[in-house]
């Protein structure tokens, strides 16, 4: 809650988004950090409290006892306001599935200028999982079929979604028996509007079980489809060196900064970037040449494939336009504040939005089309480049951390047991042993109502003392990249002994950085397929591992939260839950509240919880994990146990300065 102007080490614990803070108040430029200062959030519409679905309302329930005009009663009210929350989070991120669908399709066929099947091997496997034949056929004949079947999958009316068939046999027949396997993406999304439409479903817990529906058809769904055909299309990530934070940006080039969330439009710019038409414009213009970065997903797209850096997670996007130095902000879609247009104004940036789903008035609008795509990321590019004669004064923090992303779940399988051995085997009976205490994955976004990445960089580095591997997302990720945490040898001397040892021996951070929202998904492939591996269970809610969103924000959150608990996942996020209801009439509303997380225990083996207090997130989790450790049978977690056997090698680096020892494991220098 907003109590006044905060000070800038309370509105972000990152020095470079500090140093832009200052130069914002300097010019006297409001920014989401100043303006949610300014402004108090609603207690009753952000409790839940607080129906708008009919002319009649809006109807805020503060008293005991109290319904809506129709009847409505609190229960009623804060399961539909979630529902629909989390029907516009699958909505967001589903559309967005659909979208690569078609780009599939259209490459397929030839129709997609400047786009190739760049991974023949994931295009086969995903295709095989749905019988769809592969022997003597042509990547392009698969990809066609595959993009029908995927194109299907939103309009499908009766059935089931084709990807449940790859979460584990036993998850499978539960979701059929509580019969919330999605028919079809688009139908559930309008289920769940239609069913909180005035004086439609009435029952609070009927409600919900929509909602897990709803966000199924997400994960399991429109959003699975997305990281898949992002992998065949531009690569299944693997790790490389990139780096993050504003520090990215340079003086002596054009800087473009692209923002959102859709690797169609990305990838196409990063393929004009090194077009030598581009540069040779770009020289013209007195500039070295193209100097790209991304914000929030985009940047995450483009961070794990091709290690292109990243300028800044959610919070970092008006930020990175204060320095003065960015050319264009291109923007698709979803996480964009319309708070760009206004504040390039005081710039010479040009905010230039590209999807047919969003304008911002004010901005330039080049519309994208997979069909004429290298044209189109040409023509955006030479538009920034045009802009480059109307820079002026520039102020860039010269702060940005190196980081080694890419871990998708086929490379994750690799590096544990090689080309000939891949397998989660390795990760499983390190968990056994108890070297690994634990997995947690911490995701989600960054909340200008909280101290910028403070959430979850502390969160991340209490857990790692505790010997749990941490798999990271979306702009929780590039929190963790700001910090370094993404380098092996730059945090190894601040994790766990049993955790440190399996990390040495593999060669991996202690933090896998997984890639953007959507690639949650690839969350849910590891869980299965270590359930599916053996010694942890049978399923996924046997495995000692806990989901966090410490700082979230956005409804596709919420979605993420819900299709991981159908998973059996535990699900803690920070900041305030939507469905608390007033502090002091809890008893009165904490239907919802005690549904969502013993109810969906008692059926799906994982629960969704909203804490505030960092410490109690840390302590649930490691609850958590000790709790399903001894229902498994394994040995408590001891930390004295593991930890001699580093090798005398990381020995010797970790006595090295840091730009000494990523020279010596990287052979790249910091610069
Ligand atoms: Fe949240 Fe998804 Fe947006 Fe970042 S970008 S603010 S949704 S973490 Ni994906």
């Amino acid at each position: 809650m907003a109590k006044g102007k905060r000070t800038y080490e309370e509105q972000s614990s990152d020095p470079a988004a500090q140093q832009m803070l200052i130069r914002a108040d300097e010019l006297g430029i409001s920014t989401a950090f100043s303006r949610a200062d300014d402004m108090v959030p609603c207690n009753i519409g952000g409790s839940g409290m607080c129906c708008k679905m009919c002319g009649m309302g809006p109807c805020r329930l503060t008293k005991d006892g109290q319904t809506g005009i129709c009847g409505a009663t609190i229960d009623t009210i804060q399961a539909r306001n979630l529902v629909r929350a989390i029907a516009a989070g699958s909505a967001a991120h589903s559309d967005h599935g659909r979208d690569m669908a078609f780009t599939l399709k259209a490459v397929a066929n030839g129709e997609a200028e400047g786009y190739l099947i760049r991974d023949v091997a994931k295009l086969r496997t995903v295709a095989a999982h749905y019988g769809i034949p592969i022997e003597k056929r042509s990547p392009q004949e698969i990809a066609n079929d595959l993009a029908d079947l995927y194109i299907g999958q939103f309009g499908q009316q009766r059935g089931e979604i084709v990807p449940v068939k790859r979460a584990t046999k036993k998850r499978q027949e539960l979701w059929r028996s509580l019969g919330v396997i999605p028919r079809g993406v688009d139908r559930e999304v309008v289920e769940a509007l239609h069913r909180t439409h005035i004086g439609d479903d009435q029952d609070a817990e009927h409600i919900l079980s929509h909602a897990i529906r709803t966000a199924m058809a997400d994960g399991w769904g429109g959003s699975m489809i997305a990281t898949d055909i992002s992998d065949i299309l531009f690569g299944t990530p693997a790790p490389v060196l990139g780096q993050a934070n504003l520090g990215v940006l340079k003086d002596d080039y054009v800087n473009v900064v692209v923002h959102g969330h859709e690797p169609t439009l990305s990838q196409m710019i990063v393929a004009a970037t090194q077009d030598p038409e581009i540069i040779e414009y770009a020289q013209k213009a007195g500039a070295k040449g193209v100097n790209l970065s991304g914000i929030c997903c985009t940047a995450n797209e483009m961070l794990i494939r091709q290690g292109i850096p990243a300028a800044g997670n959610f919070l970092h996007q008006e930020l990175a336009i204060l320095t003065g130095a960015v050319e264009a902000m291109v923007v698709d879609v979803q996480c964009i504040m319309q708070a760009l247009v206004e504040l390039s104004k005081n710039f010479h940036t040009q905010v230039i939005t590209t999807s047919p789903k969003v304008r911002i008035k004010g901005a330039v609008h080049i519309e994208f089309d997979e069909h004429k795509a290298l044209t189109i990321a040409k023509q955006i590019l030479k538009t920034a480049i045009d802009n480059y004669k109307n820079r002026g004064k520039t102020h860039i923090p010269q702060i940005k951390e190196d980081l080694v992303p890419g871990f998708s779940h086929e490379y994750i399988n690799y590096m544990l047991g090689g080309s000939y051995r891949a397998s989660f085997r390795p990760l499983n009976d390190a968990i056994m042993a108890g070297r690994i205490r634990g997995v947690a994955a911490i995701v989600g976004c960054n909340n200008p109502r909280s101290k910028q990445d403070y959430l979850h960089t502390y969160v991340t580095q209490e857990l790692l003392k505790q010997d749990v591997l941490i798999v990271e997302t979306g702009c929780g990720a590039i929190a963790a990249a700001k910090l370094g945490l993404l380098l092996g040898e730059a945090g190894l001397d601040k994790v766990g002994p049993g955790l440190k040892e399996v990390c040495e021996t593999v060669g991996i951070p202690p933090v896998l950085h997984m890639g953007s929202c959507v690639d949650n998904t690839r969350i849910l492939t590891v869980l299965t397929q270590m359930a599916e591996e053996g010694g942890l269970g049978d399923d996924v809610d046997q495995i000692p591992a806990v989901g966090l969103a410490p700082e979230w924000m956005s409804e596709k959150a919420l979605a993420i939260a819900t299709y991981c608990v159908a998973t059996g996942a535990y699900v803690i996020f920070g900041g305030a839950s939507p469905v608390s209801g007033m502090p002091d009439r809890v008893s009165d509303s904490d239907l919802v509240l005690n549904y969502i997380s013993e109810g969906w225990e008692k059926q799906f083996g994982g629960k969704l919880e909203f804490v505030a207090d960092p410490d109690e997130m840390i302590r649930r989790t490691l609850e958590h994990i000790d709790k399903k450790r001894a229902a498994l049978g394994l040995p408590e977690w001891n930390p004295q146990r593991f930890g001699r056997s580093g090798d005398a090698r990381m020995l010797e680096l970790e006595e090295l300065p840091m730009d000494m020892r990523r020279e010596a494991l990287y052979g790249v220098a910091a610069d």
